[in-house]
């Protein structure tokens, strides 16, 4: 396959991907204005890392969405983080590490831990596997989740610790992006797609969450969260 492939997990609500690392890559191919098709993937099971998203081109199959983003840049040229000053390279990792380690994890919990948020899950982020197979495939998965996040720690926390640490995540985004427009001032970077990506997926979906009253309770955050949908996702108004 000569064109660039990115293989998702399935969208819903408006969102290309309910799968925030998807959504990230998704938004970082039209920052960067790359060209490329994208494939929905019922699981992440057919990617190198059994982890979504991933990526083919020119017969090279690659993984995980900041090692992809890291190729794209290189192989295309194309670098909407190239204005970005050493201090504000090193603010995107922390915000990044914050984003994918720490707080993706409250949102894993939220969505496949509450017993409320099960059927939602199922008819959606499994919502592309086929009935019979999802039947069998669903709780088996919902037992491998709980065991990763026991294994990150996240899910040996109590619900309101959960909370405690997800407040101070979003208040700290919160305090980072101060009058923006952008993480980093007056133009947008991969990190606003970073953010963006995971604050989506918490905001502009139908999984209950404590951390909607946590993103809305900072009118900053949520003007943000309308600015990227509007530069890059103008359809999904
Ligand atoms: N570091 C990876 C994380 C990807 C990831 O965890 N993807 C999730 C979907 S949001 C996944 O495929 N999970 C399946 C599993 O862990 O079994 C990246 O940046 O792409």
């Amino acid at each position: 396959m000569n064109k660039l492939a990115a293989y998702h997990l399935p969208g819903a609500w408006g969102l290309v991907s309910v799968s925030p690392f998807c959504l990230k890559l998704d938004s970082f191919l039209r920052m960067a204005e790359i060209d490329h098709q994208s494939i929905t993937a019922a699981t992440p099971f057919p990617g190198p890392k059994k982890k979504a998203p991933w990526i083919e081109y020119q017969g090279r199959i690659l993984g995980d969405s900041t090692l992809i983003i890291d190729f794209l840049k290189e192989e295309f040229g194309k670098d909407p983080d190239a204005h970005l000053t050493d201090d504000q390279r090193g603010s995107a990792i922390a915000i990044q590490r914050l984003i994918e380690e720490n707080l993706y994890w409250a949102m894993v919990y939220d969505r496949w831990c509450r017993d409320e948020n099960w059927p939602i899950l199922k008819g959606t982020v499994l919502g592309s596997i086929p009935a019979p197979v999802r039947m069998i495939l669903a709780p088996v998965a919902r037992r491998g989740v709980k065991k990763q996040l026991a294994g990150h720690g996240m899910g040996l926390h109590s619900p309101a610790e959960i909370e405690g640490i997800a407040r101070k995540d979003i208040g700290a985004l919160a305090a980072m992006l101060g009058a923006g427009p952008w993480f980093f001032g007056d133009r947008i970077s991969s990190t606003d797609a970073a953010v963006y990506s995971l604050l989506a997926n918490i905001m502009f979906v139908e999984f209950t969450s404590p951390m909607k009253a946590m993103i809305e309770a900072h009118p900053g955050l949520v003007d943000w969260l309308g600015r990227f949908r509007r530069e890059i996702y103008p359809e999904h108004q």
